[in-house]
This record gives structure tokens, C-alpha cells and sequence, in this order.
């Protein structure tokens, strides 16, 4: 009878990461091949998280299911969900050709429910938890020996962004060069433990689901911004060298202007993409006039903002600042700006 059949489950977490050089622009759309490198620093998860749960079993009705916040998804019309089933199904197929004691899980269909405790698609970067929690449940289930660095391929051809929430503190996300995209992938330039100071906080200025989605958004700006091609040959490759120097050297001022400089470009080629792209609101912009107050008044750069593809705030600022910067933040724009939708989420900025 189905009930003796065997249910094999793993269940993992997986965290957001907000970069700071900002990824905006495929080389290869079927692959998620990006244009330039990325950075990103992996926020804590007990702030924001995806929690995913993959089980597969022969008493499984015949299709692969995913669910999402309690949601059954069209997973048949995703290709980037097919993809990443598929590689890893790929992967433990060769375990069991391998070893024939193994179970065969390869051949079970796969039950997938995944759950974030944050707004999705709302510009918090919920695909790369989404995913990354999708390849390391899915991994763990078939207990591949990938590493991390390995599944970061996997992940990226599910949201680009993805790769980079496999690991924990400072990652970039390298463009590679081969068309195959296999050197296309996540590494961590430092552990959270390097810098244990960072912190950030996440205004929520919106929880409603953006307009134009990052895929279609990226593709825009790259057919038509001018400011784009500039980006992409020097501007991003000098700061990523930069930052990562910023990062080795726990240099707080370098790594604050170089993120909210790449935010600005960043913003700026959205508004250069034809018709033009607009993620962030006036209550986006009254943090970032904030932001440089508060720095000009204190007399040293002790806070940073950085926006995605969508309106909210990441603010990062060293521990020894929390007042500084999240008091006053809060006391400011939690009094008067009135824009606020939703609660003011307080991660540390690194993985613990
Ligand atoms: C980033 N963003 O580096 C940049 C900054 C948004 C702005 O990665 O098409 O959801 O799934 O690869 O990863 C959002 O893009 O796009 C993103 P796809 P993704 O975090």
C-alpha cells in the first residue's frame, strides 16, 4: 500500500543577501549569465529567511509540487525551477549509478513547500532565498557532495541573485567568462566573523509587489541605457576591487560610499533604460537625504543606504553606531514620514 512507502525529507534555511555592487543585466538569459560581478553581504536569519522543506517518495502522485507561503505554484511553467530539479536530480542520479545500494530517489517525484517570514517580491530579495533554500533542501535530500561554492551554480539558474545566499557574510557573485556559465559563481570573500560589527536595518517603505520585475527590468536596461555600457566595462570592475579592499580592511567610510555610489548608478541606469525604469518613491529618498545628514552632522560616514529593485531602504552602519543611525532613522522618518507600511526589520548584517 502507498502508506509503507518510504517519505525521504530534509529541511533547511536559507538567508537574504542585499548586495552592495549590485547585479542588473544578463549575458545569457537562459543560463542567468551576468553582465558584471556582484557583491552582496548575507543578512541573519533571524530577521528574514526562507524555510523550505523538500520530500520525495514512490507514493507521490507522479509530478513534482512546489509550494510557496501555503500557495501551489505552476512549477511546469518555470523554467527556472525546472532547471534547478533537474541539475540536482542530474547529480544524484550519478550517486545511484554509482552505488547501487543507494535509494533511488532520483526517480520519486519531489514535494517542495517553502515559507518566508518576509513580503515576497517585494524588493527584499526574496528569489535568492527563495532559491538558494530550494538547491541546499533539494541538495541535502539527495545528500550530494556539491559544495556550497558547487550549488551556487545550481542556484544561479534559478534567480541570479540566488547564488549569492549559499554562504553566509561577504560574497561575490564572479561573471565568469565561459559561454557554458561554469564559472559562473558565488564565493566568499570573508566569513561574518570577519566583521562582526556590521549591522543593518531594512525599512519597509513598501510591501506591495513591484512593477516591473528585475528580469524584465535588467533586459530593458541593457537593450537601451546608455549609461549601461559604462557601468559594465569600468565602473563595477573598479569597485568591486575597491570594496573588497574596503572589506579586508574593515574600512567603514570606503565601504559606505562605494555602496551608496553603486546604488545611485545603479538607479540611475534604470532611469537611463527607455521607457524609463522607477523602483525607488519619495519616501526612498527622504532615507537617502537622511542618510547624508546624518553623516555631514556626526562628521564621518557612519551610515549607507543601498535600494534594489523596489523602493525599501537597507541601511548598513558599524554596532558602535546602532543610535546614531537605526535611533535616529527610526525617530525621523517612523514619526513623520508616514510612508512606513510595515515593521522596521533589525537584522544583523552577517550570518551567525
Ligand atoms: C542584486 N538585484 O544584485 C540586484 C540589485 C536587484 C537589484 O539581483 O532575473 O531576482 O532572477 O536573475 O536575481 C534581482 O534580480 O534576477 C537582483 P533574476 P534577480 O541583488
Amino acid at each position: 500500500t502507498p502508506s509503507s512507502q518510504p517519505v525521504f525529507r530534509a529541511t533547511t534555511t536559507a538567508p537574504v543577501n542585499i548586495a552592495v555592487i549590485k547585479y542588473w543585466g544578463k549575458r545569457d538569459t537562459t543560463l542567468n549569465l551576468p553582465t558584471n560581478s556582484s557583491l552582496s553581504v548575507t543578512l541573519s536569519q533571524k530577521s528574514l529567511r526562507t524555510l523550505t522543506t523538500a520530500s520525495c517518495s514512490p507514493s507521490y502522485p507522479t509530478e513534482d509540487t512546489l509550494n510557496l507561503n501555503g500557495r501551489p505554484q505552476e512549477i511546469q511553467s518555470s523554467k527556472r525551477t525546472l532547471a534547478c530539479i533537474s541539475s540536482l536530480r542530474t547529480l544524484r542520479k550519478s550517486l545511484e549509478d554509482a552505488d547501487s545500494s543507494l535509494p533511488k530517489l532520483s526517480s520519486y517525484p519531489l514535494r517542495i513547500v517553502s515559507e518566508n517570514n518576509f513580503p515576497t517580491a517585494a524588493g527584499l530579495a526574496s528569489s535568492a532565498a527563495g532559491f538558494a533554500a530550494l538547491v541546499r533542501a533539494v541538495a541535502d535530500l539527495y545528500q550530494l557532495p556539491q559544495s556550497p561554492r558547487e550549488l551556487s551554480r545550481i542556484a544561479r539558474q534559478g534567480s541570479g541573485s540566488a547564488c549569492r545566499s549559499l554562504m553566509g557574510g561577504y560574497v561575490a557573485w564572479r561573471t565568469g567568462e565561459l559561454a557554458d556559465g561554469t564559472d559562473s559563481l558565488a564565493e566568499e570573500v570573508a566569513p561574518a566573523s570577519h566583521w562582526p560589527e556590521m549591522r543593518a536595518i531594512v525599512l519597509v517603505v513598501s510591501a506591495e509587489k513591484k512593477d516591473v520585475s528585475s528580469t524584465e527590468g535588467m533586459q530593458t536596461t541593457v537593450a537601451t541605457s546608455e549609461l549601461f555600457a559604462q557601468r559594465v566595462s569600468s565602473v563595477v570592475p573598479e569597485r568591486m576591487t575597491a570594496i573588497e579592499e574596503a572589506i579586508r580592511d574593515k574600512d567603514f567610510p570606503k565601504f559606505a560610499e562605494i555602496t551608496m555610489r553603486d546604488s545611485n548608478t545603479f538607479h540611475a541606469t534604470c532611469l537611463d533604460s527607455w521607457p524609463p525604469i522607477f523602483y525607488m518613491n519619495d519616501v526612498s529618498r527622504a532615507a537617502v537625504r537622511l542618510v547624508h545628514d546624518i553623516n555631514n552632522a556626526v562628521g564621518r560616514t557612519v551610515a549607507a543606504y543601498t535600494y534594489d529593485a523596489g523602493p525599501n531602504s537597507v541601511i548598513y552602519y558599524e554596532e558602535k553606531d546602532t543610535e546614531l543611525v537605526a535611533g535616529t532613522i527610526k525617530s525621523i522618518l517612523g514619526a513623520t514620514a508616514g510612508g512606513w507600511d510595515g515593521p522596521f526589520y533589525e537584522p544583523l548584517a552577517n550570518v551567525t
